[in-house]
C-alpha cells in the first residue's frame, strides 16, 4: 500500500490525527494503523446525489503529503463516481455487486441532499432518480454515513424555495442515518467515524440529530481559538454551531475564523435558510475599513464607531443599514475626507496616498 517511507510516515502521523480527534492515547496510533489496513475492513459504497462534491474534494485535498492517495483504499471504497477509473454500466455493476455481496454489512457514505418533488425527476443519474437509487441501495447498508450537511439535513439544495423538494437521507427515505456534518465537513471526522467503528465493532455515541459527539459535541465558540479580534459583532455563529473545525483544523493549517471570516453555521441542521444572510451590507463596509483593528461592540450594528464616537450615531439612519455606497459617503463626510485632493483617506485607508503602506494614487469615492 505505501509506496514509499514519506507517505507511510505521512499516514501514521494522519493516524495520530484521528487518536486526537478521538480522544485517544497517542499509544492507539499502531492500533488505528492496523485497523486502517486490516482485511477485515466493510467495503465502501460511496454515493453522491445533489450537492457540490465540495465534500469528496475537501478529503482529496486535506491531508499531508502521500496520505490523500492511499485513503479512498485505507476506506475500502468500492465504488466512487467522481474518483473512479470504472465508469458507465461497468461501473454500476460494481456497485450492484458489493451491495448484494456485503447487504447489511458495507457502509453507504452518502454524499448530497436527495430531490424527492415529482418522484425525485429532478435528480438522474444513469437514466435513474437519485431517490430510486438512494432507496434501493441505502436500506441494505450496514450503516449509513451521510456526509455533508446536504446529505444529513438538506444544506444548500433544500434551501428556499426548493423546487426540487431536496431533503436530507433520513427525511428523504427514512432510514437513520450517522450525520458528519459542515460544508464541506471536516474529512478527519469520516476517517475517525470509521476507525472508531474498526475498533470498537460500533458506531462512536451520537447526539439526538445523529451526529457524532467526539466531533460534533460541543460549539465551535466554547473552545475558539481566535488569533485576532473576536467576530461576534460581524454575526459570528460560533456560539451555535457543534463543530470542531477549529481543533481539526482544515489542511492541518486553518479554519474560517482564523481566516478572518465568522463562522456561518455551515454544519447546523436549517443552513442554508436559518443563517442567512450571512452578511450585512453596513457591517461589511465598516468590516472591510475597520479590520485591522476591529473590535465589536455590543451593539453588533455599530462595530468599531464607538471606538471614537460615543455612542452609535450611524445606526439612526436606516438607509446605511442597506446601501453600503450611502454608508460610506457618509463615513467621508464625517471624516472630513477631501475626494478631489485624496486628502484624510489615509485616516482609515492605510495604502492611501500618505499612509503607512501607500503605493500610488487612491481612486475610490
Ligand atoms: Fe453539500 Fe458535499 Fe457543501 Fe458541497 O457533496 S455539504 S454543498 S461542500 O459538497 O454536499
Ligand atoms: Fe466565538 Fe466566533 Fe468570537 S466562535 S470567540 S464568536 S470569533
Amino acid at each position: 500500500m505505501f509506496s514509499n517511507e514519506i507517505s507511510r510516515r505521512a499516514f501514521l502521523k494522519y493516524c495520530g490525527g484521528i487518536a486526537a480527534t478521538l480522544g485517544l492515547s497517542s499509544t492507539m496510533i499502531p492500533r488505528i494503523a492496523e485497523a486502517l489496513t486490516s482485511d477485515g475492513r466493510p467495503p465502501v459504497v460511496w454515493l453522491h446525489f445533489a450537492e457540490c462534491t465540495g465534500c469528496s474534494e475537501a478529503f482529496l485535498r486535506s491531508t499531508g503529503p502521500g496520505v490523500a492517495d492511499i485513503l479512498f483504499d485505507v476506506l475500502n471504497v468500492t465504488y466512487h463516481e467522481t474518483i473512479q477509473v470504472a465508469c458507465g454500466e461497468k461501473a454500476e455493476h460494481n456497485r450492484d455487486q458489493t451491495v448484494a455481496n456485503h447487504a447489511g454489512e458495507f457502509i453507504c457514505i452518502v454524499e448530497g441532499a436527495i430531490p424527492t418533488a415529482d418522484n425525485g425527476v429532478y435528480g438522474m443519474i444513469g437514466g435513474r432518480t437519485m431517490l430510486d437509487i438512494a432507496q434501493t441501495i441505502i436500506p441494505q447498508a450496514g450503516y449509513t454515513i451521510a456526509l455533508g450537511t446536504c446529505a444529513a439535513y438538506g444544506g444548500l439544495p433544500a434551501a428556499a424555495p426548493n423546487p426540487t423538494g431536496a431533503m436530507g437521507v433520513k427525511d428523504a427515505i427514512g432510514v437513520n442515518t450517522i450525520n458528519i456534518t459542515g460544508c464541506p465537513p471536516h474529512p478527519l471526522n469520516l476517517v475517525s467515524c470509521i476507525t472508531s467503528y474498526l475498533l470498537n465493532n460500533q458506531m462512536p455515541p451520537l447526539r439526538a440529530d445523529g451526529r457524532p459527539t467526539f466531533c460534533h459535541g460541543s460549539t465551535i465558540h466554547s473552545s475558539c481559538t481566535v488569533p485576532h479580534a473576536c467576530m461576534q459583532g460581524y454575526n459570528c455563529k460560533g456560539p451555535n454551531t457543534y463543530n470542531n473545525c477549529h481543533t481539526a483544523l482544515y489542511n492541518q493549517e486553518s479554519w474560517c475564523v482564523q481566516a478572518e471570516h465568522q463562522c456561518i453555521g455551515c454544519s447546523e441542521p436549517g443552513f442554508w435558510d436559518t443563517n442567512a444572510p450571512f452578511y450585512n451590507p453596513m457591517w461589511m463596509s465598516m468590516f472591510s475599513t475597520y479590520r485591522p483593528t476591529a473590535v465589536p461592540h455590543e451593539d453588533q450594528k455599530t462595530a468599531s464607531c464607538t471606538r471614537c464616537h460615543g455612542s452609535g450615531i450611524f445606526e439612526e439612519e436606516e438607509s446605511y443599514q442597506t446601501d453600503p455606497r450611502k454608508f460610506q459617503q457618509a463615513m467621508h463626510h464625517e471624516h472630513n475626507v477631501r475626494l478631489s485632493t485624496n486628502q484624510g483617506c489615509a485616516n482609515c485607508h492605510p495604502e492611501a496616498p500618505g499612509g503607512t503602506t501607500s503605493g500610488g494614487s487612491y481612486d475610490d469615492d
